[in-house]
């Protein structure tokens, strides 16, 4: 068994033991604790409040078994369409969790009362897990203000906010999730007022926002307006304003994509955030974003692919935020390549990285002063001036050079190319955005795929539900 030892330590200090271990147990073959032994319900369209709820005799709403549940106790609920709004408020307990499981293979569907009025689910208790529910057409489809919830295998759709997280919610995981056709944000922990507590703790894996209503907006697919201890696996964003907005301390994206996203595809305006193997394409204003908003914080970036945005790949507006940049590329920007809005580099580390603009005049720019072209990089300029990137590289051409299909949007690299074993060991992740293992053949690889390499067997990320993202973000021009 391949574990992915590097995400694992990374994990290890951000999250509490026991739900490290629980959040990386389906990888790790370790069983979740035994549940403990509860009644069995069942709800169908075609049953009735006052039967036993039973599967030959089941209840007509969800609203009427989560009145009746208690640690330990599943409710099946078949296919077929709930027009109703329910509250889970039920205390589970780690050895004996409530589950709201859709039966078998079919598809119940929660119809909200309108995507201007209310909350559609909310899930208020305690070690709660809500799977394979479709839900819509409310103002918040699904609300978590518990701790210890897990919502798996939905799909939550036409409403103005896909999921919501408050009152401090925590110790959260969000797995195989889609969230489209949002007005507002896909999802959203932010608080409302300085009295509420902030989430913390919480899981994405395999999950994807896309789809805002109006692009134009500032709609964002994952929105953290506070909080702290976020982690992201194999998660994507597509087609919104923002697709990670995170305001979150010691939140780490590991194999994340965003792409088609109207202003930033990664806003970073926390301490201690990290993206590993995370992908950008064909974001609109920038693909990373350093917020300016006061507060010094430092952004990692380690085998990154960032391709294809309008103005800037990666933005540096506040010059107390500290960028510790190594083993990405910064391709096909069509104006600056990396940006400096502030003339000072101080809070710059950085080294293995490949440089590319389309305006060959403007691949690194510090206060619209200093500029770099990938002439000047070659000649060693930029590493003298920043004291950083000696061992980095520029790319002139990234769609010949580096890039298997630039045009079909398939970022892998091309055999034997420049970003083949030039990267930097020391702090590399052990896989890449595929889950293949780093490293292969003479040694790390530049950017988000490691070329040749085979895939990790077991990975963190891989859950086996409906959501697809393997393919990343597909560029359309
Ligand atoms: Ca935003
Ligand atoms: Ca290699």
């Amino acid at each position: 068994m391949v574990v992915d030892l590097g995400l694992a330590r990374t994990l290890a200090r951000s999250i509490p033991s026991v739900c490290l271990i629980l959040a990386l147990a389906p990888f790790l073959g370790i069983a979740r604790p035994a549940q403990a032994a509860g009644n069995t319900y069942y709800v169908s369209p075609s049953g009735n409040d006052t039967h036993p709820g039973t599967l030959s005799q089941p209840w007509r709403t969800i609203g009427r078994a989560a009145r009746s549940v208690a640690a330990g106790d599943i409710v099946y609920v078949r296919g077929g369409v709930y027009r109703e709004s329910f509250e889970l408020d039920a205390q589970g307990v780690t050895e004996a969790r409530v589950e709201f499981l859709s039966y078998a293979d079919e598809k119940p569907l929660v119809e909200g009362p309108g995507m201007d009025s209310g909350t559609a689910v909310k899930l208020s208790g305690s070690h709660i897990r809500f799977a394979g529910f479709e839900v819509r057409n409310s103002e918040s489809g699904i609300e978590m203000t518990g701790d210890h919830l897990e919502v798996a295998d939905c799909y939550v759709h036409d409403v103005t906010y896909g999921i919501t997280g408050h009152g401090g919610c925590h110790d959260f995981t969000l797995t195989g999730v889609r969230l489209s056709r949002f007005f507002l944000y896909g999802f959203d922990a932010s608080r409302w007022g300085e009295a509420e507590p902030v989430c913390h703790h919480g899981t994405f894996l395999d999950c994807r926002a896309e789809q805002a209503l109006d692009t134009s907006q500032n709609v964002d697919g994952f929105a953290f307006g506070d909080g702290h201890d976020f982690v992201f696996h194999h998660c994507l964003a597509e087609d919104v304003y923002d697709g990670f907005d995170i305001k979150a301390d010691r939140t780490v994206l590991n194999r994340c994509s965003a792409s088609r996203c109207s202003n930033a595809g990664y806003k970073l305006w926390a301490d201690g955030i990290k993206l590993i193997n995370c992908l950008g394409m064909d974001n609109g204003n920038t693909h990373v974003e350093l917020d300016w908003d006061g507060k010094p914080g430092t952004s990692t970036l380690f085998n990154c692919t960032m391709c294809g945005s309008q103005t800037y790949s990666l933005w540096v507006e506040d010059d107390r935020d500290r960028l510790r940049l190594f083993n990405c590329i910064l391709a096909d920007s069509r104006n600056i390549g990396l940006c400096f809005e502030q003339r000072s580099v101080a809070g710059y580390t950085g080294d293995h990285n490949i440089f590319h603009s389309r305006n060959a005049d403007r691949a690194v720019v510090v206060g619209y002063e200093d500029e770099f072209s990938l002439a000047r990089i070659k000649a060693g300029d930029w590493a003298r001036f920043s004291g950083q990137d000696v061992h980095s590289l520029i790319s002139p051409d990234p769609s010949r050079e580096l890039f298997l299909d630039l045009e079909a949007g398939d970022l892998h690299l091309r055999p034997e190319c420049m970003a083949v074993d030039s990267g930097q060991a020391e702090g590399a992740p052990v896989v890449d955005y595929d889950c293949g293992q780093r490293p292969s053949g003479e040694g790390y690889d530049i950017g988000a795929y490691e070329y040749g390499s085979a895939l990790s067997p077991e990975c963190p990320g891989e859950t086996g539900f409906a959501v697809d993202n393997r393919k990343g973000g597909r560029r359309r021009r």
